[in-house]
């Protein structure tokens, strides 16, 4: 592309420019910098992941040893069983996932990647952050009123949530539904501020099609939760009324209808669980040609994969309700599009290990848990497929089989997904470098671990094992299964316990880790092009960019990567070509 056409191709970047703070509050606190805000949200994110992870302790030892005293804590009564329950799943999806692939890497990445000094909208950005930061607030101030947190589970499902009566909660579930309106308004502020960025703040040359694929994936995310949150938040609307204002609109007393909460939260809830993949997605997409040292193979496919996926996922919520009383002949439609929408996330698995075929691998920390992420990810593809089928899911809906599907998508996309990106770009965070063995350390306990809490719990599923009980004790026909929660909760000791690596790599980096060079992997997209890390407005001057964002190990070329915004043999091919 000449050097015209190279400034036809986008429009002129927007400048939106501010000058650097100087005082302690502007700096830190009340910051406008993407970066900083996208460092802010990490740090809540990982704070909701050490609550969240509590939660999980207390859950998995009264399913191995129920009514046990859990040590370090007390006895989990019935009703904070439920509570846990609920708040482990809340807290997990919308303020651990969100917070971080979003919120933290969607925020610090997308400027960076595209080119510009921030986000379109800074002032909304440092808004969007202390929206959130309000909801975690709300949240844990629910644990504290009298009759304690929700307890209706992370679905919220009415009646239960509908009134105190059901769960003995009161202002508790009052609260998480705040805590969660807070949620979704601070994300649409973010998503306003994801789309409009990548879009009208591309530096010079950097086309669409030119673009990260993780710009792309956030893009995608952004839109899937601005389409699918307003009816969910006007189901919370109206739940909170029926909770407050005696009205009827899910409760079957008042002449209500329960399954109608359903319809709405699912029609939210499965475009949600793809608002937290595509961004682990993304990041994973990015780390694996840098250290298969390749282009990515099939990138437009991707794309087009990518935003079929998103499209398709407003067709199947019902196949969360094959046995909530749906017409039986509604089944059959949302079979077909459930098991469809595996088509384009096949396409995307496929690219990924396309780019691997043949490649130079690397094995530095990122790429093992890219690596890890790939492959845990495909078994919940695969269960997710099971699922879809109404005659499939008669049978394993609400047992343990669910809950290890779920796990095997959410905790590849959104936490190894998530820690990939954490080694990935922590150099260009904070200009340190991680540490390799603790890093590894990290990754062999986690994935181990992790398969170890799961795969069992596929098991007790197909053997008709029910989600969310208290006590299986009390079912003879469950109880030969214990010995497998014993070892899933054993397991899931070793998984938390196996995150203080990355703690203590975190923070004793921050201060002594080996200093990071600006493009430390050798990488092409344009947050390598700055310094570790980025200069207040990111760079020195805006980047043109001159190709693609994968070219590694082009024929002719003396290095084997060539960064995006370098003018260099490809484009003096393209020139005398044209
Ligand atoms: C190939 C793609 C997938 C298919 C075909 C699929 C299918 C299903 C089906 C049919 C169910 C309902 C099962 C039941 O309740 O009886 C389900 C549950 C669930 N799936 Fe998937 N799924 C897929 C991918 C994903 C992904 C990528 C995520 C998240 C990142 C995810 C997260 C969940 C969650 C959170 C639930 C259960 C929620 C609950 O009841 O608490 N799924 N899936
Ligand atoms: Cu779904």
């Amino acid at each position: 592309m000449t050097a015209r056409a190279v400034a036809k191709a986008t429009p002129e970047p927007h400048h939106n420019r501010h000058s650097a703070p100087q005082s302690f509050w502007r700096k830190y606190v009340f910051s406008v910098d993407h970066k900083v805000i996208g460092k802010q949200y990490l740090a809540l994110g990982l704070f909701m992941a050490l609550v969240g992870g509590f939660t999980a302790y207390l859950i998995r030892w009264q399913l191995a040893w129920p009514e046990t005293e859990v040590p370090g804590w007390s006895y989990v009564e019935p009703d904070f069983y439920n509570t846990m329950v609920t708040m482990h799943g809340t807290i997990m999806v919308f303020f651990v996932a969100m917070p971080i692939l979003l919120g933290a890497f969607g925020n610090f990445l997308i400027p960076l990647m595209v080119g510009a000094p921030d986000m379109a909208f800074p002032r909304l950005n440092m808004m969007s952050f202390w929206t959130i930061f309000t909801a975690s607030c709300v949240l844990m101030a629910s644990f504290f009123v009298p009759g304690g947190a929700a307890a209706a589970g992370w679905t919220g499902y009415a009646p239960l949530s509908a009134d105190p009566v059901y769960t003995g909660v009161d202002w508790g579930q009052n609260l998480w539904i705040l805590a969660l309106a807070l949620e979704f308004s601070s994300f649409l502020m973010g998503g306003v501020n994801f789309m409009t960025t990548a879009i009208n703040m591309r530096a010079p040359g950097l086309s669409l099609f030119r673009l990260p694929l993780f710009v792309w994936m956030q893009m995608t995310a952004a839109v899937l939760f601005m389409l699918s949150v307003g009816p969910l938040i006007a189901g919370a609307v109206m739940l909170l009324l029926d909770r407050t204002a005696g009205t009827g609109f899910f409760l079957p007393a008042r002449g209500g209808d329960p399954l109608l909460w359903q319809h709405l939260f699912w029609f939210f809830g499965h475009p949600e669980v793809y608002v937290v993949l595509l961004p682990g997605f993304g990041a994973i997409l990015e780390i694996l040609p840098v250290f298969a040292r390749k282009p990515i193979f099939g990138y437009r496919a991707i794309v087009y994969s990518t935003i079929a996926a998103g499209a398709l996922s407003f067709i199947v919520w019902a196949h969360h309700m094959f046995i909530s009383g749906i017409d039986a002949r509604l089944a059959i439609p949302f079979s077909v599009t459930t098991i469809l929408i595996s088509v384009p996330f096949a396409i995307m698995i496929f690219s990924m290990i396309a780019t691997l075929w043949g490649g130079s691998l690397r094995f530095p920390t990122p790429m093992l848990f890219a690596l890890g992420a790939l492959a845990t990810f495909l078994i919940g593809g695969v269960t997710g497929i099971f699922l879809g089928s109404a005659a499939v899911d008669i049978f394993m809906h609400d047992t343990y089989f669910v809950v290890a599907h779920f796990h095997f998508t959410l905790f590849p996309s959104a936490l190894l997904g998530g820690f990939a990106a954490i080694y990935y770009w922590y150099p260009k965070m904070f200009g340190r470098m991680l540490d390799e063995t603790l890093g590894k350390l990290h990754f062999w306990i986690t994935i181990v671990a992790f398969n170890c809490v799961f795969i069992p719990l596929f098991l007790v599923g197909m053997g008709g094992h029910m989600r969310r009980i208290y006590n299986p004790l009390q079912y003879d026909f469950l109880k030969p299964m214990q010995p497998i929660h014993e070892f899933a909760t054993i397991a899931a000791i070793v998984l938390l316990l196996g995150q203080i690596p990355l703690i203590v790599n975190f923070f004793w980096s921050l201060a002594f880790g080996r200093r990071a060079a600006d493009n430390p992997w050798q990488a092409n997209t344009l947050e390598w092009a700055t310094t570790s890390p980025p200069p207040h407005e990111n760079f020195a001057a805006v980047p043109t960019v001159y190709r693609d964002a994968y070219e590694y190990s082009l024929p002719g070329n003396a290095t084997d990567w060539l960064p995006q915004h370098v003018p260099g043999p490809a484009l003096k091919a393209q020139e005398q070509a044209a």
